[in-house]
């Protein structure tokens, strides 16, 4: 099968979150199955890598409207980077004009893909950034030959960001007739491209089981619910992978020294590096945080809880961005030497810290999936996680992970007594080794996609 993905980012080339991840690595397990695949991202200013000119792609719009389009094949992969003005920026998002930077790169996928010969029996778009696609296909009047009746797959990543703006702006960037707004755009007044994808497309994936249950509701839909429920027939989750070549122990460039499930010495090693820079006590057990540094992911209640983590005798040490107040509040906790703390994106000392770690702390408040977990358990570092989403689905309590169940820091308190307990003991080891056995690849998930295009194509289901 032919299939295009489109999405806002793509790992190794741009990248804020799980969504680049996702889309950096599925699409090559795919076509290792056999399947054809293009991946239509921006070229945005800070992109890593060097695409090759392949030409201009005109689309619909006004004189202006041209695209120049670069690629790169790698893995099996081609990619297909779409330059517009709107993304020489130094970041990929944070603008008041996002929805219209993104509506204007659907209207150019179309002709990108046309522009390389592709044409797809599958559009797969990913979360709101690409989520008109669906709506451009049907309703829009420039799409290529034989691009109006492609099925669609719709996957959300996370359904809080849902790309919302005035609904005649949106129709004017779209170029979408008023009609197409009131039944298929609209939802509570604004114009809303998630809902315009759930509505619209063939199919909806999200990425984990648990999580594809949580949406139907209201504390976990972010008033999408109601869509979702009429469209629950077509919903499906489907649990994320990791890429595990890039995760993997064994030949981790950015670990002091390499190791394995035979072998975990090197683990030790790793602490003593992360520990040494933090000026952390290597003896102390230590919980890690890779994290952005926002509510979503509990990043307050951690805060919250630190000083009795301390006391019960715990490191903790914290790396990554995000949210200025939890920001701060991280540097002051810092400051009084309760944790350790590096508020950057460092993809090096992210290796560095799943190794180095004990536990990792994930209390999200919702995790549609969530990676860090799976990346951890292969270092054999065990998560210390709210029951959410794809963290209910990934980790087992008392096996490979410790579980709590409500966003409340004396829960995580309790959960990381429980974990402290066990800490050194010989159950330790034993966990240890079942969650480095885990099998987190793309291979099963990219299955369950494939048969997904397929009962697409086949009208079967
Ligand atoms: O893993 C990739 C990621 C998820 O839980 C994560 C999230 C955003 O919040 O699917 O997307």
């Amino acid at each position: 099968m032919r299939v295009l993905f489109v999405s806002s980012e793509v790992f190794p080339y741009s990248k804020t979150g799980g969504l680049g991840d996702v889309v950096g690595s599925l699409p090559g397990a795919l076509a290792r199955l056999g399947h054809e695949l293009l991946v239509i991202s921006p070229w945005y200013a800070t992109l890593v890598g060097e695409p090759v000119w392949a030409g201009d792609a005109e689309f619909p719009g006004g004189e202006e409207e041209r695209a120049g389009v670069g690629i790169l094949e790698a893995g099996g992969v081609r990619q297909a980077f779409v330059g517009l003005d709107d993304f020489r920026r130094e970041s990929i998002y944070g603008y008041a004009d996002d929805v219209r930077r993104f509506c204007r790169f659907c209207r150019a996928v179309p002709q990108v893909a046309q522009l390389l010969g592709f044409r797809p029996d599958i559009v797969h778009v990913h979360d709101w950034h690409s989520a008109y696609l669906p709506a451009l296909l049907r309703f829009g009047d420039g799409s290529p030959e034989g691009f109006r009746a492609t099925p669609t797959v719709l996957t959300i990543h996370n359904a809080q960001y849902q790309g919302v703006s005035q609904p005649a702006e949106a129709l004017s960037w779209l170029g979408l007739p008023a009609e197409v707004a009131s039944d298929h755009i609209l939802l509570n007044g604004d114009a809303n491209a998630l809902r315009a994808g759930i509505g619209l497309a063939t199919k909806i994936t999200t990425v984990s089981p648990t999580y594809a249950r949580e949406i139907l509701t209201p504390e976990y839909g972010y008033g999408l619910e109601a869509v979702l429920q009429e469209r629950k027939d077509d919903l499906r989750g489907i649990l994320n992978g990791i890429d595990t070549a890039t995760w993997d122990p064994a030949v981790d460039p950015h670990l002091p020294q390499p190791y394995s499930l035979a072998d975990a010495s090197g683990k030790r090693q790793a602490k003593v590096a992360l520990c040494e820079r933090a000026g952390l006590d290597p003896a102390r057990p230590l919980i890690g945080v890779v994290s952005r540094l926002a509510e979503q992911k509990g990043i307050d209640l951690l805060l919250q809880a630190a000083e009795s983590l301390k006391a019960q005798g715990w490191s903790i040490f914290v790396l990554g961005t995000g949210d200025p107040q939890l920001e701060q509040r991280t540097r002051e906790l810092r400051s009084q030497g309760v944790l350790a703390a590096e508020l950057a994106f460092d993809e090096g000392l992210a290796h560095l810290v799943y190794a180095a770690a004990d536990v990792l702390a994930i209390p999200s408040r919702f995790e549609p999936c969530g990676l860090s977990q799976m990346v951890a358990m292969r270092y054999g570092t065990l998560p210390l996680a709210r029951a959410t989403g794809g963290l209910r689905d990934t980790i087992v309590h008392g096996r490979t992970g410790f579980l709590f169940e409500e966003p409340d820091p004396a829960e995580l308190v309790e959960a990381a007594a429980e974990a402290m307990r066990c800490h050194g003991s010989s159950d330790w080891a034993r966990m240890m080794l079942e969650a480095m056995a885990q099998d987190f690849s793309w291979d099963r998930s990219a299955e369950s996609y494939v048969d997904l295009y397929r009962r697409i194509g086949s009208d079967d289901d």
